[in-house]
């Protein structure tokens, strides 16, 4: 029998390159705000696959809870989870960021992604096998300037991936944590608030991942053998890597 994957964020990126990835396997239940993308990949991918869409902001407590509790019983085994739906607003130094940016990515981030695993975590441990994905980042590991909380977020994401599996040790539920490097998808034009100029320039002269890049790694950690857990996956483009630490010379 088909496993059934609930995929956050399909409607943009890594999600709708997973969903793309995963209709051939698997029932999909695709979540994000965008009523009218998820009603067009949800009709797209039905050609495949059973497919349910709920449209919510996974930062609303109440109505993400609403919506996972009245899943119909036919996508209720859902043995796949893909906490994907994630933000980052603003490269600003600390000091000049609006802090409701801030909030934001908290609540997206880390709150949205730690109650879905919470609500989801009984039914997960129901099914004979069963992973969580988290969609980290580098910028979990890897500071740098403007990533401020951004980059908090993912650290979160990194050790919640790591004390999952620690709790989770002898039930029936994987957990890995994949961290991408730069990857052309929605994300800058969402950083640079809709700046598509600003957005465009971030991947211009180099090749960067691709949301199927991503989609394909999600798919391979989830077809391993039961008995093998993938931690994390770090993967970068071919032309990102780290640079020295900056030493400022002006003041002592
Ligand atoms: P996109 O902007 O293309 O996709 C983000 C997805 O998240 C969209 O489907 C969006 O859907 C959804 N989303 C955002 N906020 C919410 C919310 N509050 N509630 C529900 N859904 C939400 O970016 P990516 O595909 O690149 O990003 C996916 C994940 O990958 C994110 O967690 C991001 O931090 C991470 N990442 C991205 C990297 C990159 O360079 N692109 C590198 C490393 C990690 P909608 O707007 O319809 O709600
Ligand atoms: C996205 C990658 O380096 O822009 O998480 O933060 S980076």
């Amino acid at each position: 029998m088909k496993r059934t994957a609930l995929i956050t964020g399909a409607t943009s990126g890594f999600g709708l390159a997973t969903a793309g990835k995963l209709a051939q396997n698997y029932r999909l239940v695709i979540t994000g705000r965008r009523e009218d993308r998820l009603e067009k990949i949800k009709e797209d991918l039905s050609h495949h696959t059973d497919v349910l869409s709920l449209c919510f902001d996974i930062s609303d407590l109440e109505e993400t809870k609403k919506q996972i509790k009245n899943i119909p019983i036919d996508f209720s085994e859902i043995s796949v989870l893909i906490n994907n739906a994630g933000l980052a607003l603003g490269l600003e130094p600390a000091d000049k960021v609006d802090f409701q940016d801030w909030q934001s990515m908290i609540n997206t981030n880390v709150t949205g992604l730690a109650h879905l695993t919470h609500l989801l975590l009984p039914t997960l441990k129901q099914q004979p096998l069963s992973d969580i994905i988290n969609i980290g980042s580098i910028a979990g590991s890897w500071p740098y300037p403007g990533g401020n909380v951004y980059g908090a977020t993912k650290a979160f994401v990194a050790q919640f991936s790591r004390n999952l599996r620690a709790d989770l040790l002898g039930s029936s539920i994987r957990v890995c944590n994949i961290e991408p490097g730069l990857a052309e998808t929605e994300f800058s034009k969402v950083r640079f608030k809709g700046d598509e100029a600003k957005a465009k320039e971030v991947y211009k002269n180099l090749t960067p991942l691709f949301a199927e890049d991503i989609a394909k790694q999600v798919k391979w950690v989830i077809e391993q053998d039961a008995h093998i857990n993938l931690n994390s996956i770090e993967i970068m483009p071919s032309c990102q890597a780290w640079g020295p630490l900056k030493v400022n010379r002006e003041s002592v």
